[in-house]
């Protein structure tokens, strides 16, 4: 899974991405301080299906501790847009290619209000605008690929599959082409579209296909009725307040061992020797926490991975008695898998071969057999049965 970090130049954006997964990444109040991507691993968190099983797991694919499994999500921060990028304005829109693969993007805005939709200094800015902008960006910046290939689309009878050709990699599916398709009454049959159709077509598609969460930053500097304010002009999104500065000070902390700190949490506890200047710090931001119930940060990524993705945590076992794999490893791996997934799909996932031979699976939990077609549910712990050794 691959979520992409999208929004106007100073919002938070790299500060957001190093809270995230603690990579060192340049930081500053100048526009266009990134250029080339960061690249990086956050993990999104749930309770860990062991102690319901009354077990201790040995996970693999995951971390887990104090009962919170952790599993790993490909993050990937990347330029800010602004105002007609698709034009060529600050970077232009070209950097936008590293995000196709993303499944989910979240926007950082500044919820103060104190930086523009260029990253300059301002009093009372708008987020809003900032996610109409950019929305407007991205759906400019597909629409330019559609158009580029226009010609060779239009001479095909099947759309449809012409236009997942060109965007291969983008992770669109031949519905969701039908239904951007359909909501602006397109036909997909002998395309012959304006630019303005297509413009509108990759809107929708962008909007369907890279689905968004508005993360509300800077809320350290802002107030609660702004974010409520905004939450009202955003209803249609999910919107997270947050602040990526505290969060990033309270991990760097923990890493140098001044503080146990569990991310989300809304407390922590001192245990190295801080300066008066940390400790006055250290005060600063666990009063914060307290009455925000945490950063924000762990349930911006949560949020986008669970509730925008519709994600549901799935633990597949070879012992359905002792929950392990073949090593003895109780509950290895938390595997995330969409909502309406089955027991075919998870099989899909661990190994073609697995599914080919796959004959049908067995709830753990339950102790029952399931067929191939057993729609998951969340925390299932579920042995794959095939007709292959193992
Ligand atoms: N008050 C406050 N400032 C922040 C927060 N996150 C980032 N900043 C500041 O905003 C500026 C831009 O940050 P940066 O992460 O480089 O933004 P980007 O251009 O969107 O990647 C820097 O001065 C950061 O210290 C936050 O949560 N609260
Ligand atoms: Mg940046």
């Amino acid at each position: 899974m691959l979520i992409g970090i999208i929004g106007a130049p100073s919002k938070g954006k790299t500060t957001l991405f190093s809270a995230l997964t603690l990579v060192k990444a340049e930081i500053s109040s100048r526009p266009f301080t990134t250029i080339n991507p960061n690249y990086g691993i956050a993990y999104a968190t749930t309770k860990c299906v062991d102690s319901e099983l009354g077990v201790s797991c040995n996970p693999k694919n995951s971390i887990c501790s104090n009962g919170i499994r952790q599993i790993p999500i490909n993050v990937i921060d990347v330029a800010g847009l602004v105002p007609g990028a698709h034009l060529g304005k600050g970077m232009g829109n070209q950097f936008l290619n590293d995000l196709i693969q993303a499944d989910a993007l979240v926007q950082v805005v500044d919820i103060s209000g104190k930086t523009d939709e260029y990253g300059n200094p301002c009093d009372n800015c708008d987020p809003a605008k900032e996610v109409n902008m950019v929305q407007g960006e991205l759906a400019a910046w597909l629409a330019e690929i559609l158009q580029r290939h226009m010609s060779s689309i239009a001479r095909r009878n099947d759309g449809s599959a012409a236009i997942k050709e060109i965007l291969s990699g983008f992770n669109v599916s031949v519905e969701q082409i039908q239904k951007a398709a359909d909501a602006n009454y397109l036909s997909l049959s002998n395309i012959a579209w304006s630019q303005e159709d297509t413009l509108k077509f990759a809107d929708a598609l962008i909007r369907l296909s890279k689905p968004v969460l508005i993360a509300a930053n800077k809320l350290d500097a802002a107030s609660t009725e702004q974010l409520e304010e905004l939450r009202r002009r955003l209803s249609g999104y999910e919107v997270v307040g947050c602040s990526a500065a505290i969060e990033l000070a309270l991990r760097q902390a923990a890493k140098s061992g001044l503080i146990d700190y569990i991310p989300g949490s809304s407390t922590f506890s001192e245990k190295g020797k801080p300066t008066d200047e940390q400790r006055h710090a250290l005060e600063y931001m666990l009063q914060y926490i307290n009455k925000h119930n945490g950063t924000g940060v762990q349930e911006v990524i949560n949020k986008v991975v669970f509730d925008v993705l519709n994600t549901i945590v799935v633990y597949p076992v070879e012992d359905e008695n002792k929950y392990t794999d073949h090593n003895g490893n109780v509950l290895p791996d938390a595997i995330l898998m969409r909502k309406g997934s089955t027991a075919l799909d998870l099989a899909e996932k661990i190994h073609s071969e697995l599914a080919k031979k796959m004959l049908y699976a067995i709830d753990a939990k339950k102790k029952v057999r399931v067929g191939k077609e057993y729609v998951l549910k969340n925390n299932d712990v579920i042995k794959i049965v095939s007709a292959a050794k193992g």
